[in-house]
């Protein structure tokens, strides 16, 4: 389906200060994100669905995928090009029947066991974390460390993406352990300048793939 993980960015209203999430996916999108998330956890439904229409049509000019996070309806409301879901979402297979064989299903894993079942029901991709400490998501559990992520790589036959604490000085040893991508929520939402701190990560990812 093309799906380019290299760059996951994932949006976070609290951490934008006094920019606008549409300005803030626009600098992202610049700068090289290749996959834009939607995760809002505390808006009201009509809320979302406005804000998820916006970055939906932003997303579909440049070519870049947009996913939105935990909201099968929402992600349907705005043709989404998929949704994102975790343990306490819609089963990966129930999102599979309700969205169709075309859109695109992530779902988070942490450990062997959900990955293998996540992929087993149908999705496209893992995101597997945290990887690292982070402060972005209170109720990440311990991190899995490269590890952890290594050994989720290793049984799965759909692509990762590796999520949690990651920033430009550790982006390289998780790809170097096999995630097709990285995630960031913090690292590009709370940069100074979002644009410049995506096209370092892009460069960076770039870096390491080419090898
Ligand atoms: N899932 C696992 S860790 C995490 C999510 C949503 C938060 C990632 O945020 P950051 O700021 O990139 O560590
Ligand atoms: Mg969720």
């Amino acid at each position: 389906m093309g799906l380019d993980l290299r760059l996951y960015v994932i949006t976070d209203s609290r951490l934008l200060g006094s920019r606008s999430l549409v300005e803030a996916v626009e600098e992202a999108i610049r700068g090289g994100a290749t996959v834009i998330q939607y995760r809002e956890k505390n808006a009201p439904t009509r809320k979302m669905v406005e804000e998820a229409r916006l970055l939906r049509t932003l997303c579909k000019g440049k070519g870049v995928t947009f996913i939105v996070n935990d909201r099968v309806d929402v992600a349907l409301a705005v043709d989404a090009d998929g949704v994102h879901v975790g343990d306490e979402d819609m089963p990966v297979w129930l999102a599979r029947k309700i969205l169709g064989p075309l859109k695109i299903i992530g779902a988070s894993a942490d450990t062997v066991e959900k990955a293998l079942l996540y992929a087993s029901e149908g999705a496209d991709y893992l995101g597997v974390g945290s990887i690292y400490p982070t402060s972005t998501k209170p109720d990440a559990g311990s991190p899995i460390g490269i590890e952890g992520l290594r050994k989720i790589v290793s049984v799965v036959n759909i692509p990762v993406v590796a999520i949690g604490g990651i920033n430009a000085d550790n982006a390289k040893e998780v790809l170097a352990a096999g995630a097709s991508g990285i995630a960031v929520i913090s690292a590009v939402m709370a940069a100074p300048d979002i644009f410049e701190a995506t096209m370092r990560l892009r460069k960076i990812v770039d870096e390491v793939r080419k090898r």
